[in-house]
C-alpha cells in the first residue's frame, strides 16, 4: 500500500516528487485497513438494508412475493455431450458455415441471456442468475446453436449499474458452456457504445472477447453502412478463428408500396451480396423492431438464399405479437437458425417463445428435438428469477401492431416510457410514438437501431417537450439548438444512411458546421495500448488486467465508477440478487459464495436506530458470529 500512496500521490504524479518526497509527506505512511471480502459484503449490504439499492429505489413492492427459484433436475454424471462449439473447432470457421448451410433441421438461438433481458428488464439480469443454470443446459439441451449472452447494452449496464465486470460474466459462463458456441451483439464501428471508436480498439477488443469466450461474433451497423461493418467482419475474420456473422438491419415492409421505395427487397439483396463478399460466414437479418411479417419472411428468405451461398440467421422481436408466424414461413423458405427465448423471457418486446416454436414445428420435417419437460423447467427457474428484477418491467401487457407505424427497437421501447417519465411527458406517450414515427421520415427514413434509433427518440423527446412539431425543424430550426446526438448524426458521426441525408434538415441542424461522409473511424488516433495501460497504472494506482483496461477505454467515466465500487464493496456479483436488490429482513440469512468453493452464510439479526452521527450500527451474523457493520443513514 505504501507504494500505491506513493504512485497515486498528486505531487508524484505531476512528476514533481524530489528527494525529501517521502519525509514531507507523513500521509504516505497511512495505511487504509484492509478490509476482507466478507468486510466488504457485509458493508454492501448493510448499505442497501439502510438506504436501498439506488437502482431500484422508490420503486419496491413490499407484499411481492420473492420466492427461491427451483433448479431444473439435470443429471450431473452424465458426460456432456459434444455440441456446436465443437462442430466450429473440427471444421473452422469456413467448414463450420458450409455445414450449418446444408443442415436440414432448423437450428436455435436462445437469447434469454442477452437480448431478452436487455428487452424486457432493462439489460438488469445479473451473472448469479445466469451462473445458477448455465451448466445444466449446457448438459441438457446441448443441441442448441448458440447461447447469446453478452454485447449489446449489457457491457455497459454490467459495469454502470450491475457494478459487475462483464469479462468475468463471459469467463465464467464459457467455463460453464463448454459445448455451445457462445453469441454476442456488436455495433460494427460503435463497439459496445453508441460512438465510433479507433479501429484498432475494437480490434484488440474482437480478439479478446474471442480469448475470453465468444465464438459468434454478430456485426451490424446502425445505419446498414457497409464502411461501418467492414472493418469488424475483418478482424473477425482475420484476428480470430471464430464466426463473423454480419447483419442486415431490417426495416419499412418489402411488400408494402408505400414502405418499400427505399427498403425494397432489391436492396436487401445487394446488402446481402456485399456482406458475403466482405467476408462473412453467416448473414443475419436483424429484424430489431419486429417488423418482418410472415409473408415479406417469404419471400425475402427465399430470395436471400437463392442470392447467396451464407448460411441465414433470422433474428425478431416480436412487439406485435405475429413473429412465430414469420418464423414459420421463413422456416419454410429454408432459413438456418432462428433466435428465440426461454418462454417465461420471450414475447412482447423479447424473441419469440423458444418452448413454443420447438412445438409448433413438432413432427415437421425441420424439426429439431429438445427435451420440451426440460425447456419447461428452466423458463419456470427465469419466470421466478424475473420477479426479482420486477422494477425493471416494462409495463408493456399486450402485443401491438402500432410497431408497424413507429417503428421502434423493441430494446429501445421499453426504454423510451421510463425516458418519457422522467422528463414529466408520460401523458405524452402516444405523441412521443407519432413523432418518433414523423422524425424518422424528417431524417430520410433511416434504419433505427442502437445507436441511429437513439437520435431518433432523442429528437422526437426532445420536438415533444418543447412542443414542436417536425414542421417546425425547417420553419424554425434556424433559431432552435438541437440535441448534440442529433448534430453528430448529421455531422456523419455514426456513418451514412442509404440515399444520403436529406440537405435542407442537414443545413438547419448543422447550421456552419462541415459534415463528413467518410468513415468516423479515420477521424480517430490509433489507441497507443502500452501508453493507455501507464496511464490507467498511474490512475487507478495497479496496473490492472487487460480486460479493465479495455472496459476503462471504453467507458471511462462508468469505469472509474465501477472501479470506486469494487474497491470499497469488493465483488458484487457474488451476491444473491434477493439480497442486491432488497437487502435482508431481520431473520432473513444468505449463503453467498466469496471466492471458488468459499462460502459465508450472512444473516440480518437487527438494526439500530440512527445515533449522533448518523449511522446505525447494523448487527450481521457472520458464519455464526456476531458482527457489528456502522452505516450511514442517508435518508
Ligand atoms: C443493441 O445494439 O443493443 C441492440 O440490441 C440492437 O438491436
Ligand atoms: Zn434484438
Amino acid at each position: 500500500q505504501f507504494l500505491q500512496n506513493i504512485i497515486a500521490h498528486p505531487i508524484f504524479m505531476a512528476g514533481e516528487a524530489n528527494v525529501d518526497f517521502i519525509k514531507d509527506h507523513p500521509e504516505l505512511f497511512k495505511f487504509k485497513a484492509r478490509q476482507d471480502r466478507a468486510t466488504k459484503v457485509l458493508s454492501f449490504l448493510g448499505n442497501v438494508i439502510v438506504n436501498g439499492n439506488p437502482d431500484v429505489k422508490g420503486q419496491l413492492d413490499p407484499k411481492r412475493d420473492l420466492r427461491k427459484p427451483r433448479l431444473p433436475e439435470v443429471d450431473a454424471a452424465s458426460p456432456l455431450q459434444a455440441g456446436t462449439k465443437d462442430k466450429l473447432t473440427e471444421l473452422g470457421p469456413d467448414g463450420f458455415a458450409k455445414w450449418l448451410r446444408a443442415e436440414k433441421q432448423i437450428h436455435y438461438t436462445d437469447t434469454t441471456l442477452r437480448d431478452a433481458h436487455q428487452s424486457l428488464l432493462a439489460t438488469r439480469m445479473r451473472t448469479f442468475d445466469m451462473l445458477k443454470v448455465a451448466e445444466s443446459y449446457a448438459r441438457m439441451h446441448p443441441q442448441t446453436f448458440s447461447l447469446e449472452c453478452w454485447g449489446g447494452a449489457t457491457f455497459d449496464v454490467a459495469l454502470r449499474f450491475l457494478h459487475e465486470d462483464p469479462w468475468e460474466r463471459l469467463a465464467k459462463l464459457r467455463a460453464a458452456v463448454p459445448n455451445i458456441l457462445l453469441q454476442m451483439l456488436i455495433r460494427g464501428a460503435n463497439g459496445v457504445g453508441y460512438k465510433a471508436y479507433p479501429d484498432n480498439l475494437t480490434e484488440r477488443f474482437v480478439q479478446q472477447a474471442a480469448e475470453t469466450g465468444i465464438d459468434v461474433f454478430r456485426i451490424f451497423d446502425s445505419l446498414n453502412w457497409m464502411p461501418g461493418m467492414e472493418a469488424c467482419i475483418g478482424f473477425v475474420r482475420n484476428k480470430t478463428d471464430r464466426l463473423a456473422e454480419a447483419s442486415i438491419c431490417y426495416t419499412g415492409d418489402i411488400l408494402d408500396p408505400k414502405r418499400n421505395r427505399k427498403y425494397s427487397l432489391d436492396y436487401y439483396l445487394r446488402l446481402a451480396k456485399q456482406i458475403e463478399e466482405a467476408g462473412a460466414h453467416i448473414l443475419c437479418i436483424k429484424d430489431m423492431a419486429g417488423l418482418l411479417k410472415p409473408y415479406a419472411a417469404q419471400e425475402l428468405i427465399t430470395a436471400l438464399r437463392d442470392t447467396i451461398s451464407l448460411p441465414i440467421h433470422l433474428h425478431t422481436h416480436d412487439t406485435s405479437s405475429l413473429q412465430s408466424a414469420a418464423y414459420l414461413k421463413a422456416v419454410e423458405a429454408g432459413v438456418d437458425v432462428v433466435d428465440v427465448a426461454l418462454g417465461s423471457l420471450s414475447g412482447l418486446t423479447s424473441q419469440p417463445n423458444f418452448n413454443s416454436i420447438v412445438e409448433m414445428l413438432r413432427g415437421q420435417e425441420r424439426h429439431r428435438e429438445f427435451n420440451q419437460e426440460s425447456l419447461n423447467e428452466f423458463s419456470n427457474y427465469w419466470d421466478t428469477v424475473r420477479e426479482y428484477y420486477y422494477p425493471f418491467e416494462s409495463g408493456l401487457k399486450a402485443g401491438t401492431s402500432e410497431v408497424f407505424q413507429h417503428e421502434i427497437p423493441g430494446g429501445q421501447y421499453s426504454n423510451l416510457r421510463p425516458q418519457a417519465a422522467a422528463l414529466g411527458l408520460l401523458d405524452k406517450f402516444e405523441t412521443i410514438k407519432h413523432t418518433f414515427a414523423d422524425v424518422n421520415q424528417l431524417f430520410g427514413d433511416i434504419v433505427k437501431v442502437t445507436p441511429s434509433s437513439k437520435v431518433v427518440g432523442d429528437m422526437a423527446l426532445y420536438l415533444v417537450s418543447n412542443n414542436l412539431t417536425t414542421a417546425d425543424v425547417l420553419q424554425k430550426g434556424e433559431g432552435l439548438n438541437f440535441p448534440e446526438s442529433v448534430r453528430e448524426l448529421f455531422r456523419g458521426d455514426i456513418g451514412q444512411p442509404e440515399g444520403g441525408w436529406p440537405q435542407d434538415v442537414q443545413r438547419v441542424i448543422l447550421k456552419d458546421e462541415q459534415p463528413f461522409t467518410d468513415r468516423p473511424n479515420e477521424h480517430l488516433a490509433p489507441i497507443d495500448f502500452e501508453q493507455e495501460w501507464q496511464s490507467f497504472e498511474a490512475k487507478f494506482g495497479q496496473r490492472g488486467k487487460f480486460t479493465d483496461v479495455l472496459s476503462w477505454l471504453l467507458y471511462p467515466k462508468v469505469f472509474e465508477q465501477y472501479w470506486a465500487h469494487v474497491q470499497e464493496f469488493g465483488d458484487v456479483s457474488v451476491i444473491p440478487t434477493k439480497a442486491f436488490y432488497y437487502g435482508l429482513q431481520p431473520g432473513d440469512e444468505t449463503l453467498i459464495e466469496i471466492a471458488r468453493g468459499k462460502n459465508i452464510i450472512v444473516g440480518l439479526q437487527s438494526i439500530g436506530p440512527v445515533n449522533e452521527d448518523g449511522c446505525r450500527t447494523i448487527f450481521f451474523n457472520l458464519n455464526g458470529q456476531t458482527r457489528n457493520i456502522e452505516i450511514r443513514d442517508t435518508a
